[in-house]
Parts: structure tokens; C-alpha cells; sequence
């Protein structure tokens, strides 16, 4: 039997070391992943944090990809990705970090599991998610019925820069 593939969307976040470097190993790592088909990048966007403004800027990104793995094994794909890029989890939430792999929308389901929360819980409100998923999907519809429309008016692009090369 064939799975269903869905399709992704994955925020990815990094605002310790050589942010660049870490964002381009792990869109080489979800390239190279035998269950990730078809990925999409959107550009580079830098932006100050949000949460403690004591730590650098953000780079952000957002991927879309089809897979057939499930929701959580896809989580734990992304976190191996993170911590083979240094990623430390110190307890300080928000805190600086070298790779960030959010999973933003997993088809149009909607999770609440202990360790998974989809849609992203925050991914409407955010200037360095709505920006590079605008970029991707302009049209996109979320779970619960919103758009990126509506989301995107409602927050400013002033909060993020977009990085030409
Ligand atoms: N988890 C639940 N749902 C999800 C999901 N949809 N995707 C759980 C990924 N993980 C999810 O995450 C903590 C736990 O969340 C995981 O173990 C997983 O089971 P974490 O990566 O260890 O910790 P975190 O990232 O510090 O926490 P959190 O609450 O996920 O924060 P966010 O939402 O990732 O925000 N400012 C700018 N400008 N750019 C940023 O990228 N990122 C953050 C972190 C804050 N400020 C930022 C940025
Ligand atoms: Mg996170």
C-alpha cells in the first residue's frame, strides 16, 4: 500500500554561529532525506528576535516539502537534523540557538499531542514566518479556515529584512 504524502511546511531559525552555514546544512539534510520529496525554499529573511532581545538577530527561512512520513516521526527527523548542527537545548526558552526546525503545517491537519502542536501555535502572528511562506504560497489557506492574507495584514514588514546575496 501506498502512504499518503503530505505536504509540509517547516520553518527554519537560526541566530548563533554561522547562521547561514547551519540553515544551508540542514536544506542539504532535508534534500538528502529519502522520505522528503519536491523541496521548495523560500529566501532568507533577517530579524531581531522575538522574545529576549539579549541575542543576536535571526535569520529565518521557510521550506515546503511532500513527505509520507508521520507528523511525529518528521519532529524527530527535524530535531536529529538540529542537534547534528550543534542545536543545545540549555532550558531557556527562546533562548540563542544555532538551527531551529519549527513544524509549521503538516497537510491541513491540526495535532495536539505532549510534543506536537500543529499549526505552528504562533505561526500567524509572526512577521519572520507569514514573510517567507508569502513567498512560497501566497494563496495559502490554514486549518482553521484563516488565510495568509489575513494573517499577513495584520503584522509589519518592517520586522524583517529581506537578504539579497
Ligand atoms: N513542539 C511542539 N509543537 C512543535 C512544532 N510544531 N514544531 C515541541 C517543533 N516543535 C514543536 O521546542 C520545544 C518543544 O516544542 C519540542 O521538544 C517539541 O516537542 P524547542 O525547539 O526545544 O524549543 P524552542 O524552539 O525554544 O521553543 P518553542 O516554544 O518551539 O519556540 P519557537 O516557537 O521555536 O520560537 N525570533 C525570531 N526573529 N526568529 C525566530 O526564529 N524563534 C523563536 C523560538 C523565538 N524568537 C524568534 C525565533
Ligand atoms: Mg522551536
Amino acid at each position: 500500500m501506498i502512504n499518503p504524502q503530505y505536504k509540509v511546511y517547516i520553518g527554519l531559525g537560526s541566530n548563533l554561529g554561522d547562521s547561514l552555514v547551519y540553515l544551508n546544512n540542514a536544506v542539504t539534510a532535508l534534500h538528502s532525506h529519502q522520505k522528503i520529496n519536491h523541496l521548495r525554499l523560500s529566501p532568507f529573511y533577517r530579524s531581531k528576535p522575538q522574545g529576549p532581545q539579549d541575542q543576536p538577530d535571526y535569520i529565518n527561512a521557510v521550506a515546503q516539502f511532500d513527505t509520507d512520513l508521520g507528523a511525529h516521526d518528521l519532529l524527530a527527523t527535524l530535531q536529529k537534523i538540529e542537534k547534528n548542527n550543534d542545536r543545545q537545548r540549555n532550558g531557556k526558552r527562546w533562548g540563542a540557538r544555532t538551527l531551529d526546525l519549527d513544524l509549521l503545517l503538516y497537510g491541513n491537519i491540526i495535532i495536539e499531542t505532549a510534543t506536537l502542536t500543529v499549526p505552528h501555535p504562533w505561526m500567524c502572528e509572526r512577521s519572520f514566518v507569514l514573510y517567507p511562506l508569502q513567498e512560497l504560497s501566497p494563496h495559502l489557506i490554514f486549518p482553521n479556515g484563516r488565510t495568509l492574507v489575513q494573517c499577513i495584514s495584520k503584522v509589519s514588514a518592517n520586522d524583517v529584512q529581506l537578504i539579497s546575496f
